[in-house]
């Protein structure tokens, strides 16, 4: 049991090695796996907590808010208000940001997260996650404004995710590669049981909402087309198809076995540059794959250069295998 290593020395050893986690970053990401652990334990309750259905109200998005969004957004709020880590924590399930109150000390770091992403997949059983992405106050700004939070995502200083599946899985990067933990339920502490996770640069599997189809631009229907010629089509091989739509869900898989991963602009919502939330989903999604040497872009350019202009911006996502993503860009470029 010796060679178990723990998330907290996980941290603690990356810090000797890299200086990349400073205390209160410590700090921040034990917290945040806390939170993960009440969120698991509210979700596998189910029926049994009476914590499934809707909640009768819309987030800011106009999206219905299912009981367990509000639950496991006040999970995180809660725990992280006190700690002395953060200035202010934004959420796709609060319509502004919420400032840590005046009589907790307030910190540098600034936490984003979608505190339940796929949650229309809680009352089928369908494994859903938090998703996360830690910024830092830019130095010298008094007090703090959504301003500070407009920072492209390559200025993150951690992102991951927890996906509550068959297992409870935190994945995590702090720059320096991407580690995968697995919650012991016996323990209740998160193992590390992976490091230095790799996506394949190639790939013969892809998801997508095919029953957008119709609403795609050119490009997007093109690359899919190919895809479905299979081995006797221009791509001479033949593909396989996943849509969990729970981001997390899907993004796991590609980081375990590779794949591509679409949720492009069509022309439903015209308007709107996509369907996922730039600043805590495609961030620190983004991130973590190109940790893991894959690629992300909105099919034109690196969603991590993308500066935000709102805390609550949509944006076009293509991420995973490396060769597949930089094909679709190409496509776009052509146009
Ligand atoms: P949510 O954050 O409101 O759950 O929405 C995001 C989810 C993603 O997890 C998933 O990839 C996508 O929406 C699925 O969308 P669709 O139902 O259009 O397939
Ligand atoms: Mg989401």
């Amino acid at each position: 049991m010796s060679s178990r290593v723990s998330l907290t020395r996980y941290l603690v050893e990356q810090q000797r090695l890299h200086a990349l986690i400073p205390a209160n970053l410590r700090l921040l990401l034990e917290v945040v796996a806390r939170a993960c652990k009440s969120i698991c334990q509210a979700v596998n309750k189910g029926a049994l907590g009476g914590v499934l259905g809707t909640a009768h109200s819309e987030n800011v998005q106009g999206e219905i808010q299912k009981q367990l969004d509000i639950i496991a957004n006040e999970v995180l709020i809660e725990a992280n208000e006190w700690g002395g880590h953060l200035a202010a924590m934004a959420s796709e399930e609060m319509d502004g940001i919420y400032v840590v109150p005046n009589r907790y000390p307030q910190g540098e770091y600034l936490l984003l997260f979608d505190p339940l992403d796929g949650s229309s997949n809680v009352d089928v059983n369908v494994s859903i996650g938090t998703i996360f992405s830690v910024l830092k106050k830019p130095e010298g700004s008094a007090g703090v404004s959504e301003s500070d939070f407009l920072q492209p995502g390559r200025q993150q200083v951690a992102a991951g995710y927890c996906v509550y599946g068959p297992q409870t899985t935190l994945v995590l990067t702090v720059g320096d590669g991407v580690a995968v933990f697995t919650l012991d339920r016996e323990q209740g502490s998160f193992t590390l049981t992976q490091e230095n996770v790799q996506i394949p640069p190639d790939t013969h599997e892809f998801a997508i909402n095919m029953s957008n189809m119709r609403h795609w631009d050119t490009p997007v229907k093109r690359y899919i087309d190919e895809c479905l010629a299979g081995s006797d089509g221009p791509r001479g091989k033949d593909f396989n198809m996943r849509w969990i739509a729970s981001m997390v869900a899907d993004v796991h898989r590609i980081l375990t076995r590779g794949g591509v991963f679409m949720y492009p602009w069509d022309k439903r919502e015209p308007d709107k540059p996509g369907k996922l939330r730039l600043m805590y989903e495609a961030n620190p999604m983004s991130w973590l794959v190109e940790q893991a040497g894959g690629a992300a872009t909105d099919a034109r350019t690196r969603i991590l250069d993308i500066v935000p202009g709102k805390l609550h911006e949509r944006v076009s996502v293509v991420l995973g295998s490396k060769n597949e993503v930089e094909r679709i860009t190409s496509y776009h470029a052509r146009l």
